[in-house]
This record gives C-alpha cells, sequence and structure tokens, in this order.
C-alpha cells in the first residue's frame, strides 16, 4: 500500500445504494490505515460501531428567520472548508455531483492554497434526473469539470453522462462492490420456515419504491410464476409507491401470497432468503441489490436498464429482458425454479463473479489508485 492518506467523504447519509457505497469505501479505507472523516448532516447509517481512523463530522444548518430555506448546502461546503484546513486532508471524495460537488468546489476556493483534491463519484439520480433539468444542467457541468477526478458506477452511466451533458473530461469507472465478510449466502432455514412453507418458492424484491424501480411490474411477475408454482414474494424497503402496490396486491387476490418486511438493516441475512430477486427497475445506473444478492447465491431476473447488464450476466448469473416485458421475465423465473441443476449452477455463477469481480478489496484498490493519480504520488 502506498502512503496513508486523510480523506474527506461526504455523502447521502440515509440514503440507499449512493449512501451505502461511500460508507462502505470509507470503512474499508480506514481499515487499511487511511484517516477517514465523513462529512454529512448525520451519521451514515451503515458506519456501525466505533472503528479506528474514523472521525465524523456534523453539518449543522444555520436557520436563521431570514433564510425561506435553510441553506444546507453553504453550511455543508463551510464544513467541507474547515474540517480539510483543520484535518489537513488530502481528498475530498464526495458522492452525487449537485450539490455535493459544487460544494467540494467551493470549499476549495475557500481554502486556497490549501492542495486538497476533489474526487466526484456519480451514482445515477444525479444525471439520469438532475442533468435532464436545464436549470441544473451547467451546475452539475461545472461540478463535474472542476473536479481532479470523476467516477461513475457503469460504464453505462459513463456513456449517459458525456451524452447528455456534452463533457469531455474522462470519467473513471468504478463498479458497486461488496464486502465478502458481510454478503456471502448465510444459513435461513429457520427464518425461511417464518415466511414460507418446504415446498414454496421465495421471490423477492428490495427498493426504495420510487416509480422507477417498476415495483408494478414485480408484482405481475410474481403473480404469473405463482400460478405455475407454489410461491411467496417478500418485498422489502418503503417508499412513495407503496399503498399503489399494496392496492394493486389486495385487487389481483394474492395477498396472502405477499409479506412486507418494511425496511431492513441486515440485507444479507433477508436476502439469503430468497430463491429469485427481482429488479425490473426503469433506470438503474448499476443495481446494488442485485450484486448483494449475487454474492449471498441468489440470481437476479431483471431488465435490461443502465448499467443491471454490466453486473448480471443474462443466462450465467440470472436472465434480463426489455424494461416492462414482464411475460419474459416471469418465464424466465420459472425456468430457473423449476430446474434444480441450472438453479444450482446460477448460484455458482453468482457466487465466482461477485467475489471475484465485485469484491471490496479490488474496487477499493482502484479507488485508492485514484486518489494516488490526482494527488501526483503514483
Ligand atoms: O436506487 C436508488 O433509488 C438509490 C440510488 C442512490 O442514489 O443511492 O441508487 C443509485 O446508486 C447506487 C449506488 O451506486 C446504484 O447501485 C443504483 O443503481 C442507483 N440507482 C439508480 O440509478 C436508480
Amino acid at each position: 500500500m502506498g502512503e496513508s492518506l486523510k480523506i474527506g467523504i461526504t455523502c447521502y447519509p440515509s440514503l440507499g445504494g449512493s449512501g451505502v457505497v461511500a460508507t462502505e469505501l470509507g470503512k474499508l479505507l480506514a481499515e487499511k490505515g487511511h484517516q477517514v472523516h465523513f462529512i454529512t448532516h448525520s451519521i451514515p447509517f451503515r458506519l456501525g460501531d466505533f472503528q479506528k481512523n474514523i472521525f465524523y463530522h456534523e453539518v449543522e444548518v444555520n436557520d436563521y428567520y431570514v433564510f425561506r430555506y435553510p441553506p444546507y448546502d453553504l453550511s455543508l461546503a463551510s464544513k467541507m472548508a474547515q474540517v480539510a484546513q483543520m484535518q489537513q486532508l488530502d481528498i475530498l471524495h464526495v458522492h452525487y455531483a449537485v450539490p455535493h460537488a459544487v460544494c467540494a468546489y467551493l470549499a476549495k476556493q475557500m481554502i486556497g492554497d490549501h492542495p486538497l483534491k476533489v474526487v466526484t463519484t456519480l451514482h445515477g439520480t444525479d444525471i439520469t434526473v438532475l442533468a435532464q433539468d436545464e436549470s441544473l444542467k451547467d451546475l452539475i457541468r461545472l461540478a463535474i469539470n472542476k473536479s481532479d477526478a470523476v467516477t461513475a458506477v457503469s460504464k453505462d452511466l459513463i456513456r449517459e453522462t458525456h451524452e447528455l451533458l456534452d463533457i469531455t473530461k474522462d470519467i473513471d469507472l468504478t463498479y458497486n462492490f461488496v464486502d465478502k465478510r458481510v454478503y456471502y449466502p448465510r444459513e435461513t432455514k429457520t427464518l425461511r420456515q417464518e415466511f414460507a412453507l418446504p415446498n414454496e418458492k421465495i421471490l423477492m424484491h428490495i427498493s426504495n419504491f420510487r416509480p422507477v424501480k417498476r415495483v408494478g411490474d414485480v408484482v405481475d411477475i410474481f403473480a404469473k410464476v405463482q400460478s405455475k408454482v407454489p410461491a411467496r414474494l417478500l418485498l422489502v424497503g418503503e417508499g412513495p409507491d407503496l399503498p399503489k402496490i399494496q392496492s394493486k396486491i389486495r385487487e389481483m387476490g394474492i395477498e396472502d401470497r405477499v409479506v412486507f418486511l418494511g425496511k431492513q438493516n441486515d440485507v444479507a441475512q433477508v436476502i439469503s432468503m430468497a430463491d429469485l430477486l427481482l429488479l425490473p427497475s426503469e433506470k438503474e445506473s448499476f443495481g446494488l441489490v442485485a450484486l448483494e444478492a449475487m454474492a449471498c447465491g441468489v440470481p437476479t431476473i431483471g431488465s435490461l436498464a443502465g448499467g443491471i447488464p454490466e453486473l448480471v450476466t443474462h443466462g450465467e448469473t440470472g436472465f434480463l429482458a426489455e424494461i416492462g416485458h414482464t411475460t419474459e421475465m416471469a418465464d424466465a423465473a420459472l425456468k430457473l425454479l423449476t430446474d434444480p441443476q441450472l438453479m444450482e449452477r446460477f448460484k455458482q455463477n453468482c457466487l465466482d463473479r461477485a467475489h471475484h469481480v465485485f469484491c471490496n478489496d479490488l474496487i477499493t484498490a482502484e479507488y485508492e489508485k485514484i486518489y494516488y493519480r490526482v494527488l501526483g504520488r503514483p
């Protein structure tokens, strides 16, 4: 390993995949001897127990009566500058262009001569949604162009960023990863009995129930599957589409087949219960949950959206179909569920691919390489 660095990390501490990736990366960097400073509005939910080399700096927002909206972004930029100077940070690694990379740029201006380098990781929504908004496009372009390095979580997201923002800057590919000490097939015999009979298959969907996840398609796929094979659907997570999905399930008369588990922290344990994961998203820059499933030996049935095909190898670790093609997805699910040998082969492929291609050691080393490169310390 090269010399140890002082790294600031800013992410959305309570939001899905990007927060998980940022937090897990920070923990792994700290384990490798780097000093990691989280600069966020609350403690990242995956931070866990006290760990040497990890520090947390809370961003407090000034709520003066003259402000109609409390200026979180300005408080964050000030805090970044303060921590960078006080701790002599080498790197500020921000997850999401808006507002985090913009704040990092501002912080860099504030601290003048201090040689801070900014690395920005794009996770998807900042590009696939925000960059479509003309009023934000120039701001996102500025944030990207002013970063010392930019990474994105799939080739598809890199392509889309270049296309939508018309920028020429090189973007490094840094896939999502899983910690193989946490994500492996867990023993679930007893737990499974709580949700399904021994002859029943378990299909699972985990998300934040945003429209982009197409949870309605999950229900349609499941309905077709369970008409041929005894099965249960376990839905994990909460979000805006949840009430609509509950009604749909009631209207289809399959409520006795579906269990809502709400938000769950121990994803590896929960996911290990499943025979298949369903991920039929409209957009998905990578699909961390499919990787978490893969690492637990669970194949994915999903859509050919965004970066999903870079993660799930069609015909080896799952099956993919065009967005909205639920019949094709249900047929693919049935093919796997009714062929134990094929399922076993897919499970093995999943474990191999997750633990060799997307493992924590590899991806952490890629991020470190980028840090040393921007610091001119190869
Ligand atoms: O999927 C979400 O709605 C959450 C979102 C986020 O911002 O945390 O996830 C995005 O980043 C993850 C980590 O890089 C990716 O694995 C997800 O695919 C990506 N979500 C979308 O592109 C919709």
